[in-house]
């Protein structure tokens, strides 16, 4: 064994030396992982980031869009907001629109003030792995084989391959922050982990488009055809989704038929449309809802998608990730700063409590907003009359606004 290296600022964050020792390993360089290590830099706290994709891909994924006040508090006040501040969208409040109508759900008048920013996914990512990169420390992209040992152990390792080359990994916590589909939830033996889910029987069909939106605010649409949703990344880009079937095939899109189709659902009797655009990115995104609990296993803490997936119609996956962590960097600054591991210990239930809030919210959102083949035409009848309460009770529109808007990170 090799003498044991620490994790501090290096000359070359972009490979290890063999067999290094650090405090966290941080499992994921998505806006969790990232936003941890940032957090546990700022608290002086060693980590070393792993990812199995490469830097590009990591950067060119099309997800989030919406950040909530909270979200936009931790990155304006870990300075990591000077691009979010200069690009970033306000919108005091969103439109919600059925039989033809939009109705405007003012989020600043029904919540003191609070609102939302738009502000892409991919860009909150860039910022995050800019500010990474300035601090010296370990950010390893194109690693695989990632394998956690020793998790019940106060010196937890981690096992992974880079350029070939098997690393082990010692340190004192690892942070799964590996998204759904990572290594680390897996970890957790079966026995220890129960899990909740339910997989809605439709997907997202979603576009980037080079159009100026011809809305200043989002638009949440209910149409006898289905869900539709205008968003947008820029003044001059314009984010759209339209609800799909979980299988549909691209491939059967054009983009006239999907302009079409956005128009239709989207369209309302004073004429207002979405303008139109080169399309320049197109995906089916599963819907689903998910939790697992506990978030912690012994030195093994889950955060973001790795614990839990929401359905996007509540915009709630990427601010639940920053809540996550923003309460795991607190835990674990106050445990190595004051071996004080109280905040550890109720990291899981208190992460949990929030989770399964917007759990609630964004299965609303969704059942209210989406039509599935089942559904008869009471359904469709009682979606609406759903809706006309929401827009014309101010206790309804509250609820919406506040439960969309985000409560302050605790
Ligand atoms: P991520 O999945 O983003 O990151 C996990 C990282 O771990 C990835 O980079 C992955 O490559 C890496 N990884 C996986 N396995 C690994 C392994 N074995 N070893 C090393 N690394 C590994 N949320 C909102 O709040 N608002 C929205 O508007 C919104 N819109 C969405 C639209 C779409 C189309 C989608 C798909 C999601 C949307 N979401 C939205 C939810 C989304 O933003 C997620 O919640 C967010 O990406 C979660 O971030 P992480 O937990 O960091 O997981
Ligand atoms: C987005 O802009 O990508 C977006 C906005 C709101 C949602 C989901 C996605 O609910």
């Amino acid at each position: 064994m090799h003498a044991i290296l620490s994790s501090e600022p290096c000359d070359n964050p972009r490979s290890l030396n063999r067999d290094t020792r650090t405090q966290v390993v941080i499992v994921g360089a998505g806006p969790a992982g990232l936003m941890l290590g940032h957090l546990l830099h700022l608290a002086g706290i060693d980590s070393v980031i792993l990812e199995t994709r490469p830097e590009d891909y990591v950067i060119d994924r099309v997800r989030a869009g919406v950040l909530e006040q909270g979200t936009v508090d931790l990155l304006n006040t870990t300075g990591v907001g000077d691009r979010l501040r200069a690009e970033g969208l306000r919108h005091e409040g969103i439109h919600i629109a059925f039989s033809g109508r939009r109705h405007r759900i003012d989020f600043a008048e029904l919540t003191g003030g609070r609102a939302i920013t738009v502000y892409g996914q991919n860009e909150v990512v860039k910022d995050l792995i800019a500010a990474r990169v300035a601090t010296g420390r370990p950010l390893v992209f194109e690693v695989d084989g990632v394998r956690l040992d020793a998790l019940t152990s106060t010196r937890p390792t981690v096992h992974f391959r880079q350029h070939g080359d098997l690393q082990t990994i010692a340190c004192d916590f690892v942070a799964g922050c590996d998204g759904f589909h990572g290594v680390c939830r897996p970890s957790i033996p079966a026995n220890d982990l129960r899990v909740y889910e339910r997989e809605y029987p439709f997907a997202w069909l979603g576009i980037l488009a080079d159009a100026p939106p011809s809305s200043d605010e989002l638009v949440y649409s209910l149409h006898e055809r289905g869900f539709a949703l205008f968003s947008m990344r820029s003044p001059s880009v314009t984010r759209l989704y339209l609800q799909c079937s979980p299988d549909e095939d691209l491939a059967a899109w054009s983009d006239d038929r999907i302009w079409e189709e956005l128009g239709t659902r989207l369209g309302t009797d004073e004429g207002w449309r979405p303008n139109e655009g080169r399309i320049t990115q197109k995906s089916v995104t599963p819907m689903r809802s998910f939790v697992a609990e506990p978030m912690r296993y012994w030195r093994l803490f889950l955060a973001g998608d790795a614990a839990h997936i929401v359905p996007p119609t509540g915009a709630k996956g990427l601010n639940l990730a920053m809540s996550d962590v923003s309460r795991l960097a607190d835990a674990l600054a106050r445990f190595f700063q004051a071996g004080d591991s109280s905040r550890l210990d109720s990291y899981s239930d208190s992460a949990l409590r929030r989770a399964w809030r917007a759990q609630r919210f964004s299965w609303w959102m969704t059942s209210m907003l989406h039509r599935s083949l089942e559904d008869t035409a009471f359904d469709y009848k009682r979606q609406l009359a759903e809706l006309d309460y929401v827009v014309s009770s101010r206790a309804a529109m509250t609820s919406l606004a506040e439960n969309y808007v985000g409560q302050p990170f605790d």
